[in-house]
């Protein structure tokens, strides 16, 4: 008797696993084939980013379209200014940029890479994580980026009207100037 039980339990445990076997062909497997890929995927890109900042300097050369800009008079009613840079690397190696900062959390910036992809709007240090202000992407030889900057003349309150100047830095892997910086002013009036 003790045998047959034995037996049954046997068969039972099989017909479960036989029930769920084709869910481990439909479900699991591609499951696992998704996360294997996705996880290469964003490690390859993860290695670009830090094989070139482990690479150090870059002897590159860069050119700006303009380093600074004025606003002349605006009004606070009219509400948010914006304006773009332009960054082309003139030189023969990449440059790697490691952040985007401003000088005043009433300006924020993002990049616009060649290929047209926007990072996040980043604005002044001391605010929030270092991860705020990291950027990670590289602008390879003969490449252009923009650097899009968007000033609000209301940030600072009634307070904030007369002249004003405010900067936006890239900070990068250049041997010489890492530090690339923009700057614009403005009069600002109610
Ligand atoms: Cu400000």
């Amino acid at each position: 008797m003790g045998k047959n039980c034995h037996k049954d339990h046997k068969e039972k445990s099989s017909g479960i696993f036989g029930m769920f076997k084709p869910l481990i062909y439909i479900v699991l497997i591609p499951t696992i084939v998704i996360a294997g890929v996705i996880f290469l995927t964003t490690r390859s890109q993860g290695t670009e980013a830090q094989n070139q900042e482990a690479a150090g300097v870059s002897n590159s050369t860069y050119e700006v379209d303009k380093n600074s800009f004025s606003f002349g008079t605006i009004s606070m009613k009219d509400g948010n200014v914006e304006t773009i840079y332009e960054l082309t690397n003139t030189g023969s190696e990449d440059i790697f940029i490691k952040e985007l900062f401003t000088s005043c959390m009433c300006t924020k910036a993002q990049l616009i890479l060649a290929d047209g992809t926007l990072t996040g709007f980043n604005g002044m240090k001391g605010h929030g994580g270092q991860n705020d202000f990291y950027v990670g992407k590289i602008i390879k030889a003969g490449e252009t980026v923009k650097v899009k900057t968007v000033f609000d003349p209301n940030a600072h309150g009634p307070q904030g009207v007369g002249p004003i100047k405010r900067n936006i830095i890239l900070s990068t892997n250049l041997k010489d100037s890492p530090n690339i910086q923009f700057s614009f002013d403005a009069e600002v009036t109610k």
